[in-house]
């Protein structure tokens, strides 16, 4: 098995906090009020998140929980994790993300959660995000453009998010969107995809242990251009299913509509499950260029739900995945 769980201990706040990085939750209500005003914060709920800290704009954490959530492949160096991106938010080239995306600003944010749950609302990012529950994960990534990456991330089950909320029985899926900005977001001049950028998942695979929302890598805060404040990260399926910059979070009964299936519904299926059995009609998916190896390295074979098999098949035990793809 690749991928194994460990319980988590309950950590003491000593061991969590560190002064320099987390400021006091006070002083940031109080710059927040100053910047948004009291009368929007006045409707931000409260689902019982940060106690007294939040995660600051960067830095480096500490004491995040070390997980068994691991693979053995080496990890893809941090400047091609920050410096070779997609996001098109912030143009369609590899290095416009972290060119573009240096005045962005992720704090304060707040996400809209709607749709079939009982806590509908807008959550300020720091009561969706407790910093003592971050956690270290790797995860082997890969895009369907045929590279991969292997990626020290920080974050939070997206389990624990979502079931704060109180989905109600019917929510069959769940979908997320990204802030649209233009002025922020100079690459929204363009119309590349129709904005916001929107992803979704069946809510099984929502909930599933594996589903992560990501707020770090490299044990710092997520830079811009990996999707700053919080991005999804699912690791069995192609990468664009793990949107960036996310603002709304809507618990649905039909399947969502997303980004890439609008574009290019023959491309791009709902599922997006890396599948070296199903090729992109325009590629072969069954193998895949490591970012970081040379040239003259083979690619490497594309596996089954990425690696993950073991832990994901059963949820997809009934479906046709050639025709779902
Ligand atoms: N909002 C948004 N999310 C997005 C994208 C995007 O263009 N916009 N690109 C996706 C694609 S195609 C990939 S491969 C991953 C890239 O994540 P990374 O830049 O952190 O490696 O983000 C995904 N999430
Ligand atoms: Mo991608």
């Amino acid at each position: 098995m690749l991928i194994r769980q460990t319980r988590l201990n309950d950590p003491k706040p000593s061991e969590i906090t560190s002064q320099t990085l987390f400021e006091d939750r006070r002083r940031f209500l109080a710059t927040a009020m100053a910047v948004g005003g009291g009368a929007a914060l006045g409707s931000v709920g409260m689902i019982g998140g940060a106690q007294g800290a939040v995660i600051p704009k960067s830095g480096k954490f500490s004491g995040v929980a070390k997980t068994n959530y691991t693979v053995d492949d080496e990890l893809t160096e941090y400047d091609a994790v920050t410096g070779y991106n997609n996001f098109y938010e912030f143009g369609t080239g590899k290095t416009d993300p972290a060119t573009y995306s240096k005045d962005f600003q992720p704090r304060p944010w707040t996400v809209q959660v709607d749709g079939l749950c009982n806590k509908a609302g807008t959550y300020d990012f720091d009561d969706l995000v407790n910093p003592h529950q971050l956690e270290d994960r790797v995860y082997r990534f890969r895009c369907v453009e045929a590279w991969s990456m292997v990626v020290p991330w920080v974050g939070i089950s997206l389990a624990s998010i979502l079931k704060r909320m109180e989905p109600h029985g019917n929510a069959k899926y769940v979908s997320f969107e990204t802030l649209v900005d233009p002025e922020q977001m100079p690459g929204q001049k363009r119309k590349v995809l129709e904005w916001p950028y929107r992803e979704g998942l069946r809510m099984d695979e929502a909930m599933h242990p594996l589903s992560f929302m990501v707020v770090g890598v490299y044990g710092e805060v997520l830079p811009n251009q990996n999707g700053a404040p919080m991005r999804l990260m699912v690791p069995w399926k192609y990468g664009f299913k793990s949107i960036k910059s996310i603002v709304r979070i809507s618990f649905t009964e039909q399947e969502p509509q997303t980004s890439w299936n609008m574009s290019a519904a023959r491309e791009y299926g709902f599922y997006s499950n890396v599948n070296p059995t199903v090729n992109h009609p325009r590629w072969s998916q069954a193998k895949e260029r490591r970012i970081g190896d040379s040239l003259f390295d083979p690619k490497r074979p594309t596996l089954m739900f990425n690696g993950y098999e073991e832990d994901v098949a059963s949820l997809y035990a009934n479906m046709d995945l050639k025709a779902q793809f």
